[in-house]
């Protein structure tokens, strides 16, 4: 593939993984049941349903090549899934002239679920897959069925599929409804995140006392600010904006800054121990002194990359710069190549 082509087909804010390589996301089984497999289709439907995985093979079966694309920025693309569209599950269901969304709710501890406008779910061709690259679904990928939804990032597609439930008014899901996550997420338009859960007026009250510690602060913007010393232990920052902050020495132990923005921030010293920091950008950024051992780094960046080719803005690493070996094979290629070059280079 040409640059040209690969960032036609990149939405803005993704990165490639590594070829081969496919992430676990969120839960990583489905719950312990005794029962066999099934699917029920429930809600606005004259007749409820229920299939075995068996029964599913009595419906046409379509192949689909799609790209993934995770809300924490990584992208996989022609990724192969073959198993029963929706529609044409639904064209032998009798759906109700009500019925507007589509909830799927997996078999799993948390009864994880995600939902769709349904003629949106119709239009981007949803699939429920039972295979992957002509095998059948890996149980960690969602196996024996999860749902792919085209178009969408990748959290729609639920994994362990056990209902499917037909709906006048919108269920907003897991992520959607407890991690503020956007409920369209069209990853062309970055749908990533609702906006901001803490008013100007209550951010400026922990700004200015420095401590973060353990509060949910979504979004929350505080680029440009001194804050050195910061105590963020346990904070829920997903998508915060730190760019260009001061935060040296700051605590950031076990806090979420999933897709945080740390552009061109002063982090000297600071500590990322066991922090989530999936998606998160560090391109700029002074790393000096900085721990990461036993952060999650899936998607993270330390450089950007231009459509050229070309690699700019690497965070600054010294010798006491810290990180987990096993946690930079998380990067994509070009993100690990250029940390461990630097780490190497300052040894
Ligand atoms: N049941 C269930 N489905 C889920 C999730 C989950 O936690 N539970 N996470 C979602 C998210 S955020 C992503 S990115 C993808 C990850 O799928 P993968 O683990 O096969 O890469 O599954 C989605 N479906
Ligand atoms: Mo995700």
């Amino acid at each position: 593939m040409n640059p040209s082509e690969k960032n036609q087909r990149l939405p803005p804010g993704q990165q490639l993984v590594a070829p081969g390589k496919w992430p676990y996301v969120g839960e990583r089984g489905p719950a312990n049941s005794a029962q066999p497999w099934s699917l029920s289709l429930v809600g606005l439907v004259t007749q409820p349903a229920s299939f075995l995985i068996e029964d599913l093979r009595e419906f046409p079966q379509t192949e689909i090549t799609t790209d993934l694309h995770c809300v924490t920025r990584w992208s996989k693309f022609d990724v192969k899934f073959r198993g029963v569209l929706l529609k044409d599950l639904l064209s032998h269901a009798e759906v109700q002239q009500r019925a507007q969304f589509v909830s799927f709710v997996a078999r799993s501890d948390r009864h994880h679920s995600s939902s769709l406008p349904l003629s949106e779910a119709l239009e981007l061709g949803v699939l429920l897959a039972t295979h992957y690259e002509g095998k059948a679904l890996p149980k960690e990928h969602g196996g024996p069925l999860r749902g792919i939804v085209p178009g969408r990032y990748f959290y729609k597609s639920v994994k362990w599929i056990e209902r499917i439930c037909l709906l006048e008014e919108d269920r907003p899901g897991f992520w959607e409804s407890e991690s503020g996550y956007h409920n369209v997420a069209d990853p062309w338009r970055e749908q990533r995140y609702i906006a901001s859960s803490v008013s100007k007026r209550e951010a400026a009250t922990i700004i200015a006392n420095r401590d973060f510690r353990g509060l949910d602060l979504l979004s929350i913007d505080v680029s440009s600010l001194d804050l050195r010393g910061l105590l963020a232990e346990r904070a829920v920052m997903r998508n915060a904006d730190f760019q260009n902050t001061r935060l040296s020495q700051a605590d950031f132990r076990n806090a979420n800054l999933s897709n945080a923005l740390f552009q061109n921030a002063d982090l000297q010293q600071a500590c990322f121990e066991n922090a989530d920091l999936e998606g998160a950008d560090f391109s700029d950024a002074d790393l000096r002194s900085a721990n990461f051992s036993g952060a999650s780094l899936f998607g993270a960046t330390f450089c950007r990359l231009q459509a050229s080719g070309e690699v700019t803005g690497v965070a600054k690493f010294d010798s006491h710069t810290r990180f987990d070996a096993d946690a930079l094979e998380a990067l994509t290629a070009v993100q690990q190549e250029v940390v461990e070059k630097c780490l190497v280079r300052n040894k």
